[in-house]
């Protein structure tokens, strides 16, 4: 999930960090799964895999790039214009996933595993915060923050039932049935998931 300003920083204009957001295609997925950075930051994808990948980038407002990858070697891309969250996709390994959101200002925070995020350096103002997730959509909700002032905002989603849970992996293990890790990794990333996917992702062959 990433929670971000959407609103009140007005016409302000913010430095492009210099450092690279990374990447890395490991186990035939993405890592990490979710990505934020700036527009015209550079991010860095590396292929740590012994497999060749294709990663694809699906934007709306940016432009589309499309790239084989072999194995072990590294790549730079950009984007150029704020877009929340562009699905990146392999065209390889159809279970790969991963979406990066591109921001025209710093104040965005990928969470952690437990939720939590930090938004550091606000300008005292007005703002719209919003948080993203894939599957769960979007929230947003209005702060003010007093020069100095540290505020504490909630965003509660409802998680809803999974009807099909994960259904490119179960499918597209048999595709790659060669490659042993692959199968592993995606039992383990289904494992904190759904444990009755570990069941069907564990009866394929290793
Ligand atoms: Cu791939």
């Amino acid at each position: 999930m990433i929670v971000f300003v959407s609103e009140g920083l007005g016409n302000r204009s913010f430095d492009v960090p210099a450092e690279p957001v990374e990447v890395d295609q490991k186990g035939c997925m993405y890592l990490p799964h979710v990505i934020g950075l700036q527009a015209q930051q550079k991010i860095r994808i590396v292929n740590s895999d012994s497999t060749t990948h294709n990663i694809h980038a699906v934007p709306i407002n940016n432009r589309e790039w499309n790239k084989a990858q072999p194995a072990g070697t590294t790549l730079e891309e950009t984007f150029a214009r704020e877009e929340i969250a562009i699905p990146v996709k392999c065209n390889v390994h159809p279970w790969m996933r991963s979406y990066i959101a591109v921001f025209k200002h710093p104040f965005f925070s990928v969470t952690g595993a437990d939720g939590h995020f930090d938004l550091h350096n606000l300008p005292p103002g007005e703002y719209t915060v919003e948080a993203w997730h894939e599957k769960l959509g979007t929230m947003k909700q209005t702060i003010t923050v007093a020069a100095g002032e540290a505020k504490t905002v909630d965003f509660v989603f409802k998680a809803r039932a999974i009807e099909k849970p994960f259904p490119d992996v179960i499918c597209c293990t048999e595709i790659v049935s060669g490659l042993a890790s692959v199968v592993r990794d995606s039992a383990s990333y289904l494992g904190r998931n759904s444990a009755g996917t570990r069941l069907n992702a564990a009866k394929h062959p290793q």
